[in-house]
């Protein structure tokens, strides 16, 4: 008997047929024969949201009349990924639909692609957000997930005739949005610029402009949990609709100048991940939805008090700072706690630092934001003298601990000099209560390295949460096949809400009869996968082949040159004959990444890749051997189908530079073999998978520590190397640029002098456990046992699990009372 504990709606698919037909007459103003599949999509999530109105309505107020604490998650990015399934299932009327929509005589899958993804984030850091929102409200857990609406997400990417990276505006909001609601009742303002004056000794700030922080509500339903929590994103409108003296003067441009002014704040999302942008705009979007944020969680917090007594805030919520995006919300809530509510500096700080958590997604130092003084002075000016009180104060705090006065000016919040700066990890590392690392290697190295000096004077701040991913839309929604199987295996679904049952399944690792049915899955996920590669980018691929992906961003510390060189490597290596052929394990690999634009590095690699695919799939004499294949514009939908067919996937970035990763847990959870560098969160997943059922190679941080202060020398290891040496003179020789010697000469000689991330070093190490992972893969049935170990040792990698170690070690709150 299998348990089954998924929501499940009592409505029938006949009842939800008329549903949506009422949504699509009634709403849309169709009717079913008119209707497209669009129309149909549209119907279906205004009905599905109609489900979770009620339990959204109690959730808030149990919030706020309970005496739970809520989480504000703070996050400039939220890449939720299509809304559809995911709401449907925690809806518990994921059948109803099938039925429902076969009744009214359309196609599911057509339904479903109908929605346009929301590409509102750059990678990890985004995805991580709406992960965590989900599984706060799987939890029960009151919660806010606060952001910006961008009218335009991250590009979208497509390729020229020359494989190079083109990026086009993605304006999703052009379609039809059945998900937000946009609360014009709701809005906040938020000021900029202007001046600081004394009015009887009082600071009084006097801005120059304001713009309207207008509320779009998305639900976001818990799978099991009854509760349905809010994200909030904030879209900026202008206030002066327009200056109607200008316009008397026909000047109608000037007219509406400030307008479409205040309106850009909230038009773009900045495309670079890991590398802050110090521009003006970026921290005009940064300072507006915390500033709006923090108005609203008053305003919800203390309904219609005019006099609130703030020194309660910290327990009704606290708010966590997603990287050093949102940190400007310390000044902000002082300011307002101070120059708005009259709270003196010392209650205002105390609040403030009970209120605020900082996590922390980098090693890469220069990747921390750092402001200049000047910037924030004109945009934010009483929050630059609040700045620099509370760099004062610091200072003056660090003088009682330590007598190292090098050590003190290197902490400094705000740098000494000409033109100071002012360290947004460090201003938030003091002002909240607790800093985390994303992986425990990450936590360690932020200790030992990056905040050593905050570790050092402030150690009980320092903790680690090993970042998760939500198994209800990366396991459940993306492999509907291995849910199943897990679920015959458990003889429950309960696993979906409780990822550690995972392990359940290790004594059946031995049951081999379950283990081909593991196998199974993988094989019909790998055609299916085939079938979509075709379907949306014309691919053909082979789904007999082992299926080889790296799918993340394009960063040259995450080395997808370390691969396109192996594969160049394998290439030669049949084409020369040097493998017969019976020795060759047929691969097909799959890269998906975007680069920021302005990243020429990346962009070069992403075309060199593009390139070798080309000649290689073009290449009789591998036919069948080997093959690459890029779709372009990765994002969620396209991982949602690739992961659960991926038999190995790449996690090689230099040891000492992922931060975590979540790719790689969701790889594991899917049931791929990871072939990894003792990097971020690898180190974890290896550790729980077993070493044995984990693809290892490449220096630790340690020695590559060792190495640069060594002196690092990449020509010697070209040298030291044919397999290299060959791979990166035919990169050089013009093979994969039709003759030009100049095209990829940036790469190469970045590649022989500089290598910054040591992608020659770690060459030979990752070639030669090549062997390795097609020995193996050679025995099915000892593949996928070891695979399908992998699931049943990944349900640490739950988000559910990160937030239970958020809730007792940082928040300390949990799910509201019954
Ligand atoms: N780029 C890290 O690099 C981590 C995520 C989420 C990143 C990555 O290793 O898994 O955050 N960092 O914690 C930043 O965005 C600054 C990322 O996504």
């Amino acid at each position: 008997m299998t348990e089954h504990t998924a929501p499940m709606s009592s409505t029938t698919p006949g009842e939800f047929a008329d549903e949506i037909r009422k949504e699509l007459k009634y709403t849309q103003g169709v009717t079913t024969e008119q209707a497209t599949s669009a129309d149909v999509y549209v119907a279906t999530a205004t009905a599905v949201r109609k489900h979770l109105v009620d339990s959204w309505a109690t959730t808030q107020h149990d919030m706020v009349a309970g005496s739970t604490k809520a989480v504000g998650y703070f996050s400039a990015e939220f890449l939720m990924g299509k809304q559809l399934l995911n709401a449907l299932l925690n809806a518990g009327l994921s059948d109803q639909f099938y039925d429902a929509v076969k009744e009214l005589g359309f196609d599911v899958q057509d339904v479903i692609d109908s929605e346009y993804e929301p590409g509102l984030g750059n990678g990890g850091l985004g995805r991580l957000a709406a992960c965590y929102i989900d599984s706060l409200a799987s939890k029960g857990v009151p919660a806010f997930g606060y952001g910006i609406q961008y009218r335009y997400g991250i590009f979208k990417q497509e390729f020229d005739e020359q494989g190079a990276q083109v990026e086009r505006p993605d304006y999703w909001l052009a379609n039809e949005e059945p998900w937000g609601h946009i609360d014009y009742n709701r809005s906040q303002r938020v000021n900029y610029g202007g001046s600081v004056v004394e009015e009887d000794g009082k600071k009084v700030w006097k801005p120059a402009w304001s713009v309207r922080a207008v509320p779009v509500d998305y639900m976001v339903p818990g799978y099991a949990s009854g509760r349905v929590n809010t994200l909030r994103l904030w879209s900026a409108k202008s206030y002066d609709e327009f200056d109607l003296l200008a316009f008397n003067k026909s000047e109608y441009v000037d007219a509406v100048k400030p307008q479409v002014a205040a309106e850009n704040i909230s038009k773009i999302l900045y495309p670079e991940d890991s590398t802050p942008q110090g521009k003006a705009l970026r921290l005009e979007q940064q300072y507006f939805f915390v500033a709006a944020s923090i108005q609203d969680a008053i305003r919800v917090f203390y309904p219609g008090e005019e006099n609130p007594d703030l020194t309660t805030f910290p327990s009704k919520i606290c708010f966590q700072l997603n990287d050093t995006h949102p940190v400007i919300g310390i000044p902000e809530l002082m300011r307002v706690l101070i120059d708005e509510y009259g709270y003196d500096w010392d209650t205002a700080w105390s609040i403030t630092n009970k209120s605020f958590n900082y996590t922390c997604h980098t090693l890469l130092p220069e990747a921390l934001e750092v402001w200049p003084a000047k910037l924030i002075g004109e945009l934010l000016p009483r929050h630059l003298e609040i700045i620099n009180k509370i760099n004062e104060q610091f200072v003056a705090e660090l003088g009682t601990k330590t007598s190292d006065s090098a050590k003190i000016d290197r902490m400094r919040i705000v740098t000494d000099g000409e033109d100071p700066q002012v360290h947004m990890a460090y201003l938030a590392t003091y002002g909240g209560s607790h800093v985390n690392g994303v992986a425990a290697l990450h936590s360690q190295l932020l200790k030992d390295v990056t905040l050593r000096d905050f570790s050092d004077v402030y150690g009980d701040k320092f903790t680690n949460v090993t970042n998760g991913v939500t198994p209800r839309r990366f396991i459940r929604i993306a492999n509907p096949r291995l849910s199943a199987l897990i679920t015959e295996g458990l003889g429950t679904d309960r696993w979906l809400s409780d990822l550690d049952m995972l392990e359940g399944l290790v004594p059946l690792a031995k049951d081999d009869e379950f283990v081909k049915k593991f196998a199974a899955v993988k094989q019909a996920n790998k055609v299916a996968f085939s079938n979509y590669a075709k379907r949306e980018y014309d691919f053909d691929i082979d789904p007999n082949t082992m299926v080889n992906s790296m799918i993340k961003r394009l960063h040259e510390y995450k080395r997808q040159s370390l691969k396109i060189l192996s594969v160049i490597s394998q290439y030669a290596d049949i084409k020369s004959g040097k493998v017969s052929a019976d020795d060759i394990l047929p691969r097909t690999v799959v890269f998906g990444a975007k680069a920021a634009p302005g990243y020429k590095m990346a962009k070069l690699t992403i075309q060199l890749i593009n390139n070798v695919a080309r000649v290689v799939n073009n290449d009789p004499d591998v036919k069948g051997k080997l093959a690459v294949y890029y779709p372009w514009n990765y994002n969620i939908r396209l991982a949602q189908h690739l992961i659960p067919a991926t038999d190995l996937d790449e996690q090689i970035s230099q040891a000492g530079k992922e931060a975590s990763g979540t790719g790689n847990m969701k790889f594991a959870l899917n049931g791929a073999m990871t072939v990894g560098t003792l990097d971020g969160a690898n180190v974890e997943i290896r550790e729980r998978v077993g070493a044995e059922n984990f693809f290892l190679f490449g220096m630790t941080v340690d020695e590559v520590e060792a190495l640069y202060a060594k002196g690092y020398e990449p020509k010697y290891y070209y040298e030291a190397d044919p397999r290299l040496k060959q791979a990166v003179d035919m990169v050089a020789g013009g093979t994969f640029s039709e003759g030009d010697k100049g095209l990829y000469e940036p790469l190469v000689t970045d590649w022989l002098n500089k290598d910054y991330f040591m992608t020659l070093a770690d060459f030979s190490a990752y070639m030669d456990i090549q062997g390795e992972i097609e020995t193996l893969y050679r025995e099915p049935l000892e593949w996928s046992r070891k695979a399908l170990l992998n699931v049943a040792n990944s349900g640490f990698f739950s988000s559910d699990r990160a937030i239970d170690d958020y809730l007792r070690d940082i928040w300390e709150t949990g799910p509201l009372g019954e």
